[in-house]
């Protein structure tokens, strides 16, 4: 079978009235994406990248000039691939022999494409490893709070925050009640990072609800609660879940409905924890009053809620979308306690998980195929960053930010690389970050489309798409394996990232190194061998090519769901966690760091940016930016269905009603959502689910300002700060951020 993989799913390649190949979905795929159908559609948009293209005063007075001013104002000249080679090499050349390695950042975050071997970020790395190395970055955007929580709390072996989730498969059979709090976003599900034959999350989700699995979700939107029986969603203000759990954990603790004896066991710190949730440190209890005034959700709700968690086989839900805020730590901690107290951790669908539908893979009940990738090497540099501070690192050189314990040292970055990822849709205050990129001496984007973050570049090399050459697909998290076959060739002139760099490793002398001279069929079958060596019962290379794909425990029954914390609940002693403890760590010692944004236990804190916030009076609206149902991140943004999405070209927000009929505004208004970091257009939805002062704009959009710099592209992160989740974990939190809205009276698409 011919097919393409993509991270929102796999695709049959088929040929359409004319001859010309068009995709379709995948027939072994329940669920398939609606928003890859028209991936082709992009191979000749005007948008494409379609030559190497220098900007024009790097161009002509070089590197040391420092033009970098003009970075996103200059116009490029397109050059040879061989110029552009020998460009790139003598530029690498320069850089590591006058500054050292670490003053490369090849850190390069971002979801590229799926497939093992064209992996971009890995073809980057891989050639700046060769020749000096490169300062990286560390974590994700995803769940980068989480991330650097979660060793502490749980143990490295829950650094994942898809590892704690009990199975879908147990969820449905003995779970009784599941609270969500964000809900379960159902387009996230379409999306699996490294791609899937089938999408699967959303016929769980339903199999939970006829079986009878209460659902219970705390979320602004109503949209973020499933359809069909037994559903029930109650609105929270944002930001302001941990409030909700301390005030059920105080409640329990009240009435005397916790489990004692797993408190016990299980668990350290809960000493502390009381003492903070009676109020004997700082005067406040945190009753269930207390967290209905922060949060809204009213105090009878919250005692109920309380104690049925108690009374039911329950889990509790967090999306990651809560930890992508300021003390983004905070709810999951506090899940943690609260699921504890409650004591039905490590039965059988019950306890705690994060991210059920935030992508498909968590909560799947499938065995993870596990392989190898295209090796990066090794990089000789020490330096990283976490992965969000990319504007301090390029703002300060030189200066040290805490992380995680740890002081660390930003160096001085004079070139930057970045491939596969599009920093102009993903970080936060962009026009901040787009001052920060004109520091550097160059800075060079390897991408297929001109994004905003190729605009920003001095030197840019054109990628093919993923359609346009041959790949293996899999995602470490499920159990797939896609033969990704060309459906088209790139037009003339544009190469593939490994193309391109073997041009570049070759003017650097070590092509033969970064290839060990195999050719694209030979790597493929390397890596699928890697894969076979760890998992014999699959096909050959060939007899896999030829059907397409290969499925771990195909036709046999489903393998044991996975028991987190079974064994460990079961007898602590002899399974201990990998904490300092060997239990869960209720309170821990990340509080002696000294952080001053987080403590010894889980906490409420009042972020800077919230609807209680003193900044409310000027910027009354609260910003939420999910993830875009039509499109993955900024990809696809000029397929049919991201464009079908928008008015007039324009991004769609939402608001409720009152809150428009306020601010005089009407549906399909264009408005201006702004603050003291930017300004952003963007067409208005009402959306009578959605909470009191809270607006929705999807991440996503293209940053495309106009000359007096406001963003027509509705993207969210012109508002965003980079104010870090935490000084712990140094992570992403956009969803802690303050606007105001007005009717748009410029012109519209004049940029
Ligand atoms: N406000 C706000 N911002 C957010 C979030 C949020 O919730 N709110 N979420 C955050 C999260 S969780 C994430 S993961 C990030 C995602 O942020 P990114 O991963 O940076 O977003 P993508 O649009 O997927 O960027 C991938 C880029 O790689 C390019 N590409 C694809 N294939 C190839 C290839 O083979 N070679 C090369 N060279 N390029 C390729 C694509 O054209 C695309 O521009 O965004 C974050 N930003
Ligand atoms: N279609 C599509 N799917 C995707 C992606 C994509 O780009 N497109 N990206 C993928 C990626 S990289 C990731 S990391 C995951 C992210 O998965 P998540 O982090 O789970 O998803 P989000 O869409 O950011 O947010 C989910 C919901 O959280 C709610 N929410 C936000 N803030 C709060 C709050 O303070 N309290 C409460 N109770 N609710 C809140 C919002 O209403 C939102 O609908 O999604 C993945 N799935
Ligand atoms: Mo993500």
């Amino acid at each position: 079978m011919h097919l393409f993989a993509t991270h929102f799913g796999t695709y049959e390649v088929a040929a359409d009235v004319d001859g010309k190949p068009c995709l379709k979905p995948f027939r072994h795929d329940p669920d398939p994406a609606e928003m890859g159908l028209g991936y082709l559609e992009l191979a000749d948009h005007p948008e494409r990248i379609r030559a190497p293209m220098v900007r024009r005063s790097w161009l002509e007075s070089g590197p040391l000039a420092r033009t970098g001013g003009q970075r996103g104002k200059e116009d490029f000249v397109e050059v040879s691939w061989d110029q552009v080679s020998t460009i790139i090499a003598d530029e690498l050349r320069r850089v590591h022999s006058t500054h050292g390695g670490q003053a490369v950042f090849g850190g390069s975050y971002g979801w590229a494409s799926a497939g093992r071997f064209h992996h971009a970020q890995s073809q980057l790395k891989r050639l700046l490893n060769l020749v000096g190395g490169f300062t990286s970055s560390v974590n994700t955007y995803s769940y980068g709070a989480a991330g650097v929580l979660l060793p502490h709390i749980l143990g490295v072996d829950y650094k994942d925050a898809c590892d704690t989730s009990p199975s879908w498969s147990d969820i449905a059979d003995n779970c009784e009640l599941l609270i969500g709090f964000g809900g379960f976003r159902l387009t996230n599900a379409q999306v699996e990072a490294g791609g899937t034959g089938s999408h699967r999350a959303v016929e769980w989700l339903r199999r939970c609800q006829e079986r009878g699995v209460r659902f219970v979700v705390l979320s602004p939107a109503a949209s973020d609660a499933p359809t069909g029986p037994n559903v029930r969603h109650i609105p929270i203000r944002p930001n302001t879940d941990t409030a909700v759990m301390l005030g059920m954990c105080h409640t329990l603790l009240a009435q005397g409905l916790f489990n004692e004896s797993f408190l016990r066991h299980c668990t350290v710190g809960f000493a502390e924890f009381e003492s903070y949730l009676i109020g004997e440190k700082d005067g406040t209890p945190k009753d269930a009053a207390w967290a209905s005034k922060l949060s809204g959700v009213p105090e009878e709700a919250i005692t109920e809620l309380a104690g049925e968690l108690h009374d039911c086989r329950s889990l509790i839900n967090v999306a990651w979308s809560l930890q992508r805020a300021r003390f983004g730590e905070q709810p999951f901690w506090s899940a943690i306690a609260l699921a504890s107290m409650a004591g039905h951790v490590g039965q059988r669908g019950c306890g705690f998980s994060f991210g059920l539908t935030s992508v498909n893979s968590t909560g799947q009940p499938v065995r993870r195929l596990k392989g190898p990738a295209f090796e990066q090497g090794k990089n000789p540099v020490r330096h990283y960053i976490p992965v969000a501070r990319i504007t301090e690192l390029l703002e300060k050189s030189g200066g040290a930010i805490d992380y995680d314990g740890l002081g660390l040292e930003m160096p001085d970055i004079r070139l930057v690389w970045w491939a596969g990822g599009n920093p102009f849709h993903h970080h936060q205050d962009l026009n901040r970050l787009a001052e920060a990129f004109r520091r550097p001496d160059t800075v060079i984007v390897t991408e297929n489309m001109w994004t905003g973050t190729a605009r920003m570049a001095d030197i840019v090399l054109p990628s093919a798409f993923p359609f346009e050459r041959d790949d293996l697909a899999a995602s470490s998290r499920d159990n797939w394996l896609v033969y990704s076959r060309r459906a088209m060739e790139p037009p003339a002139g544009i190469l593939t990232d490994h193309e391109a760099y073997c041009l570049i490793a070759e003017k650097l002398g070590c092509l033969d190194a970064f290839t060990e001279k195999l050719g694209i069929e030979e790597w493929l079958a390397r890596i699928y061998e890697g894969y076979r060596e760890r998992y014999p019962e699959l096909p050959d290379f060939q007899a896999f090519r030829l059907r397409g794909f290969a499925v771990l425990d195909e036709g046999e029954d489903a393998p044991a769901p996975a028991d987190h914390f079974r064994h460990f609940v079961a007898d602590p002693v002899a399974h201990p966690l990998k904490t300092p403890s060997g239990r869960i760590e209720i309170a821990s010692a990340i509080g002696a760091f000294g952080y001053p944004d987080m403590g010894d236990h889980p906490t409420w804190m009042p972020p800077e940016e919230w609807l209680g916030a003193e900044l409310a009076e000027r910027h009354p609206i609260h910003l939420l930016s999910p993830q875009p149902a039509h499109r993955l991140h900024g990809q696809l943004e000029y397929g049919s269905v991201s464009q079908k999405a928008k008015l007039n070209g324009y991004e769609r927000f939402t608001l409720n009603a009152a809150d428009a009929a306020s601010l005089e505004l009407k549906d399909d208004q264009l408005c201006e959502l702004y603050n003291d970091r930017g300004r952003t257009i963007a067409a208005l939805s009402i959306d009578a689910g959605l909470s009191p002062g809270v607006a929705v704009l999807p991440a996503g959009g293209w940053f495309r300002p106009d000359g007096a710099g406001v963003d027509h592209g509705g993207n969210p992160n012109t508002l965003t700060a980079i104010t870090p989740a935490s000084h712990l974990s140094q992570a992403t939190a956009p969803n802690s951020c303050l606007i105001s809205i007005r009717a748009w009276h410029g012109s519209a698409g004049g940029f």
